[in-house]
């Protein structure tokens, strides 16, 4: 989708710090990160979030989270990071393409607010 964000960061038409990319997801640094580890990994399939999620998407969302765990030790952050995804505007979703949230290198409370 040419004018969503995530679509034109995954395509090149946007700029990002790109980690990773495969053929079928990337990942990639938050414009504003939220911990000193913030990375968004998307797959590179337009889907806006996790209601449009259906059979067939699972080998991606497998990948979204394998992907996840491989830079959560590469960003030396393996002992405790947090994984986010926000569904829908109440929960604070603000980017309509799905996308899993790693959040590492500092403590994090619980229940989250
Ligand atoms: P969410 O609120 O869960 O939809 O998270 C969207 C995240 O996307 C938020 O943490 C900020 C980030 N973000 C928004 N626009 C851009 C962008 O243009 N580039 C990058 N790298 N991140 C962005």
């Amino acid at each position: 989708m040419s004018d969503c964000i995530f679509c034109r960061i995954v395509q090149g038409q946007a700029p990002a710090r790109i980690l990773y990319r495969d053929d079928e997801v990337t990942a990639f640094h938050d414009l504003h990160p939220q911990a000193p580890v913030h990375l968004l990994i998307v797959p590179n399939r337009h889907i806006a979030g996790v209601a449009e999620v259906g059979p067939g998407d699972e080998p991606m969302l497998g990948k979204l989270f394998i992907v996840a765990r491989r830079l959560a030790e590469e960003m030396d952050i393996g002992d405790g990071y947090r994984l986010v995804v926000n569904s829908g505007p109440l929960a604070g979703q603000s980017v309509f393409h799905l996308h899993l949230h790693l959040l590492g290198g500092r403590p994090f409370r619980w229940p989250p607010g």
